[in-house]
């Protein structure tokens, strides 16, 4: 008997040296000590040793068993740590520099505009501002010197939520709070999106992005808002535009314009995006109304200021060259990852 333990020893201990994977050393396992397995057949073999042998025979049996399960692990360890070094070294031989074959997203263009506007305010001294896309009759329109009932309330149709909230027709909503926030002096740039409920065309579209701007401070005059707005438009297109400045009615500015840009698609001459004007209004503004100073908590006496609520949409449209407004909601992935910004 004790032959028979020796010999399957042996065979083990030669077998288990060539394996090479954690396959062969379940194969392995399953020959040794599996239920029909050599050891399982050895230790039937007990019921025909004689009894005063029994003991001894079980002892080496399973003495043998033990020894197998140890090998077993070992092995499985040793592959393992070859497999995780032979992984280490595939991914040194991967070169991080080698230019990668897939496509790499991009901005939307008017993520592009949006930060170019936020850079060039900032390096003008104005804080970036936030505002909530639901507000209130007040910010949107009490706020602004447009009471209840004022026909300037039909310039813009407005999305109304269930609650009595609205969604913001226009950035000025942000105004009271951000003068309420800080106080003057002030300088301060709002981006943000605008809905509303209006047909749409090649330049109107119901959600639309807007920058507003304001800034307070003791003797603010129009000459500021024209130079802080030539300023804009310079750095923006890197190149001279054609702006022209005309009166313009808002009952939260007093005197209030209209600035707009010659249409850079079809550069005056008149086409769809600019509705055949040649012109395409972009950026009112005008002196803040006093009373809208008021409402936000500062001394009318002591301040002035400007405001304006730049198209941001229409100007990444002017800036990109890009004809239809709805393009830019389009979702078109193949025409919108064309812009890659400056
Ligand atoms: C306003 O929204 C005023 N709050 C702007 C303002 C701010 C005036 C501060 C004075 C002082 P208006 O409704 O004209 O104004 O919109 C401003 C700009 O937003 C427009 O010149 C245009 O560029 C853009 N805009 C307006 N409606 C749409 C629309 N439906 N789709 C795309 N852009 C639009």
């Amino acid at each position: 008997m004790d032959d028979k333990t020796s010999s399957l020893r042996q065979s083990f201990g030669e077998l288990i040296e060539k394996v090479k994977s954690s396959d062969e050393i379940e194969q392995l396992r399953v020959e040794f000590l599996g239920k029909k397995g050599h050891v399982s057949a050895l230790m039937s073999q007990l019921k025909t040793v004689p009894n005063e042998q029994k003991k001894a025979f079980g002892q080496s049996v399973n003495q043998l068993k033990q020894e197998i399960e140890g090998q077993l692990k070992e092995a499985h360890d040793r592959i393992a740590a070859l497999e995780e070094q032979r992984l280490i070294n595939s991914a040194e031989d991967y070169d991080v520099t080698l230019p990668m074959d897939i496509d790499t997203g991009s901005y939307h263009p008017i993520t592009l505009v949006m930060r170019e506007i936020e850079e060039i305010f900032r390096s003008m001294g104005f804080t970036v501002e936030d505002f909530s896309e639901i507000t209130d009759d007040y910010n949107c329109f009490e706020a602004l010197n447009i009471p209840k009932h004022h026909p300037a309330r039909d310039m813009q149709d407005t999305y109304y939520l269930s609650s009595g909230q609205l969604l913001k027709t226009h950035t000025s909503a942000a105004q009271n709070s951000i003068m309420k926030k800080y106080g003057a002096p002030l300088r301060a740039i709002f981006p943000g999106r605008c809905f509303r409920n209006e047909s749409t065309d090649a330049c109107h579209e119901t959600t639309f992005f807007q920058v507003e701007g304001i800034m307070i401070d003791e003797d603010i005059s129009i000459s500021n808002l024209i130079y802080f707005m030539k300023t804009m438009l310079s750095e923006v297109f890197g190149k001279d535009v054609t702006v022209r400045l005309r009166p313009g009615f808002f009952p939260f500015v007093e005197p209030g314009f209209e600035l707009d840009i010659q249409c850079l698609i079809c550069g005056g001459e008149g086409c769809p995006s600019c509705k055949n004007s040649g012109w395409l209004e972009l950026c009112p503004c005008g002196m803040i109304h006093p009373n809208v100073l008021k409402y936000g908590g500062i001394d009318s006496e002591k301040y002035t200021g400007f405001a304006f609520g730049l198209g941001l949409t229409r100007l990444a449209m002017m800036q990109y060259e890009i004809k239809d407004i709805r393009t830019l909601n389009s979702g078109n992935l193949k025409a919108l990852s064309q812009f890659k910004g400056k």
